[in-house]
């Protein structure tokens, strides 16, 4: 049997959501984590390039999606990098420095003892092989169970990816996901990942599906999931009708290398981009756009000041959109 599909993330967002708030399997606590779950929830999302939800009463932090994804692609397992763009990571760590389970890119993307990531066999393996059901990238590991008390256990098992006829599928599997926190930024990489591959593979995007074991909501989010819910179930709800933009298909592993640079530099302050800045580093405008949300927020974090409007003004309106809900306070007169 296959499941739901939903056009976009924004449709299937609330709809777990509802399901789980207002139809729980079971309730559960478990490391002082009180929460409601279903069991064994899938969906498949049409269009997995419409990734973000555009909610009033949950203004995804957009540079904290383009930063996971970046500290993915780079390998890494330090807290540092990822803590700027979500402080409460630091308290995962189990020895003050590094991630365990949630650093997915220690396992995706870096060289095995054949001197190629996972990420590059599964690429080798389906220009090879494109009907192959072996293309799987694995993330759980079985040792996570033999540490004691480990404060972070990866949550995804892996995703698969599937070419048919042409087409790149994707498949994430996950032991367990909070609905409400954790599955908008685990759905924006894996979705992003797919657009990737798509691009390197030379094949049209699919549909994405996310099958969870334990979906669950916390207990203390409950009441913020109630005003979503009550936000998308207002008859004069308005649903913003932006789309996602496209990934450009060629030049993406050098465009990335190039963001990951770039990246490191605004997140320690060493440079400040504008509009201009940007459009010099030669990298198409997708890739201009994110280091212009990454501007935004090195301001949010590194100044006191209203973000600059030249920035806000040239982002995609979803982008701009985004950081103007989830930092209201930081917008400068005219664009608040
Ligand atoms: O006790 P447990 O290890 O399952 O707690 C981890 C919590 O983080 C769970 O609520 C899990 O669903 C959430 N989580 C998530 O939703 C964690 C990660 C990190 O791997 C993730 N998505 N990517």
């Amino acid at each position: 049997m296959t499941p739901d599909t939903h056009p976009t993330f924004h449709d299937a967002y609330p709809a777990v959501l509802r399901r789980v708030l207002t139809n729980p399997d079971h309730e559960i606590s478990t490391r002082n984590n009180p929460a409601v779950e279903v069991l064994d929830v899938s969906y498949r999302i049409a269009d997995p390039r419409q990734r973000v939800p555009y909610l009033l009463k949950r203004p995804i932090n957009l540079a904290y999606n383009w930063g996971e994804l970046l500290w993915y692609m780079s390998g890494r397992d330090d807290v540092d990098m990822i803590a700027y763009y979500a402080p409460v990571m630091r308290t995962w760590t189990p020895d003050g420095k590094t991630l365990t389970g949630t650093a997915y890119g220690r396992r995706l993307f870096v060289p095995g003892r054949d001197g190629r990531t996972q990420w590059q066999r599964v690429m080798d393996l389906l220009e090879k092989d494109p009907d192959s059901k072996r293309g799987v990238l694995a993330i759980f590991d079985a040792d996570e169970l033999a540490i004691d008390d480990n404060p972070d256990m990866s949550c995804t098992l892996g995703a698969h990816m599937l070419l048919r006829d042409g087409t790149l599928h994707m498949t994430c599997y996950m032991r367990a996901n909070d609905s409400y926190l954790g599955m908008p930024s685990d759905v924006f990489t894996f979705t992003t990942l797919q657009e990737l591959a798509a691009n390197l593979l030379g094949a049209r995007l699919g549909h994405y599906t996310h099958h969870v074991g334990s979906m669950h909501v916390n207990s203390w989010d409950q009441e913020k999931v109630r005003g979503l819910l009550s936000e998308v179930d207002d008859i004069d709800y308005q649903p913003p009708n932006y789309r996602f933009p496209i990934m450009p298909a060629d030049r993406c592993m050098e465009s990335i290398r190039l963001v990951i640079q770039e990246e490191e530099a605004l997140r320690l302050n060493q440079v400040q981009h504008t509009p201009k800045s940007v459009a010099h580093t030669g990298l198409a405008w997708y890739w201009q756009q994110v280091l212009l949300v990454l501007e935004a927020y090195r301001q949010i974090k590194h100044t006191s000041e209203p973000v600059n409007g030249d920035v806000l003004d040239v982002l995609h309106p979803g982008y701009r959109w985004l950081i103007q809900q989830r930092w209201p306070d930081r917008m400068p007169e005219e664009a608040a």
